[in-house]
């Protein structure tokens, strides 16, 4: 009932805002935050992607980018990334605001994302400023440093720092212009991310939600659909 009920409001819409998730990316092998192999070595996301873990030891932490960086060097696109892809290509208005920084939408073939956690494959000069991007699975020498001498970080959102101004902003003009908004993979837990389903909720208008497991989202959400976004996506927008 609920996948018909969700088609359903899906194919009228013609203003659509998804946010997504580490959960999306789970079928191309990439490892969520808190999920099963969120853990690299003995350490949690959460104490490695802030700037103190950085600062105390910026080799550790690029150690843990660059294993990153070679597990999705190695991943492709799954089925759901395929969908949303497929759905920006047919919808007048299509906003997908993602707090994935693996690039993999964008391998997908979707245009207008929103990369609200930055890019594991860019990076950003302490000392200069200067953005780059690389993809090479890990870099040359780690901890990387710009041409100016200075050290290079991942151009990323840790934990306790601000997210680009101009994304948050154009993420929540989404999220109060859209008709529905789809939330797939996150885990609700991460702010202000977890907000935006608020904002769509106190419009009145539809969420719909994807996710593998309930979430603080599920029982608030207008149809919450439980499985996986690699299955249920396509299924929701055939
Ligand atoms: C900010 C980039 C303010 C880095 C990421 C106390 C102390 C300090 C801060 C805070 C605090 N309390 C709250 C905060 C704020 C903090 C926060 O929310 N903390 C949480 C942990 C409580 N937020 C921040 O710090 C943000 N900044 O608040 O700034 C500010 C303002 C002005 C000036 C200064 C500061 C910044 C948050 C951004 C952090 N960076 N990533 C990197 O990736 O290396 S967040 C990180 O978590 C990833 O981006 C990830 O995507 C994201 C969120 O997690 P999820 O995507 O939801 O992934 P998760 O693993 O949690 O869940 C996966 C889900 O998928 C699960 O639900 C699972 O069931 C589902 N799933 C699994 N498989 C599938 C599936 N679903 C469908 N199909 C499947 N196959
Ligand atoms: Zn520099």
């Amino acid at each position: 009932m609920s996948l018909d009920a969700a088609r359903s409001i899906m194919a009228g819409a013609r203003s659509i805002a998804v946010l997504t998730g580490a959960g999306i990316s789970a079928e191309s092998g990439v490892p969520t935050f808190r999920g099963p192999g969120g853990l690299w070595r003995e350490y949690r996301s959460e104490d490695l992607a802030t700037p103190d873990a950085f600062h105390a030891d910026p080799r550790l932490v690029w150690e843990w980018y660059a294993w990153r960086r070679g597990l999705v060097a190695r991943a492709r696109p799954n089925a759901g990334h395929l969908a949303l892809a497929a759905l920006e290509g047919r919808s007048p208005s299509f906003a997908l605001i993602t707090q994935n920084v693996d690039g993999l939408h964008a391998l997908a073939g979707s245009r207008s994302i929103l990369e609200i956690h930055g890019s594991l494959w860019r990076t950003r000069c302490l000392v200069c400023g200067a953005v780059s991007e690389d993809r090479k699975s890990d870099p040359d020498r780690i901890p990387p440093r710009c041409p100016c001498g200075g050290l290079l970080r991942p151009d990323v959102v840790w934990f306790g720092e601000a997210l680009p101004e101009d994304l948050l902003v154009r993420s929540i003009a989404a999220v109060e212009a859209c008709e529905i908004l789809l939330v797939v993979g996150s885990s609700g837990i991460v702010q202000p991310a977890a907000s935006f389903a608020e904002v769509a909720l106190s419009r009145g208008i539809p969420v719909l939600e994807i996710n593998l497991n309930p979430t603080p989202l599920t029982a608030r959400a207008t149809i919450a659909l439980q499985g996986r976004s690699g299955e249920l996506l396509p299924r929701l927008i055939s």
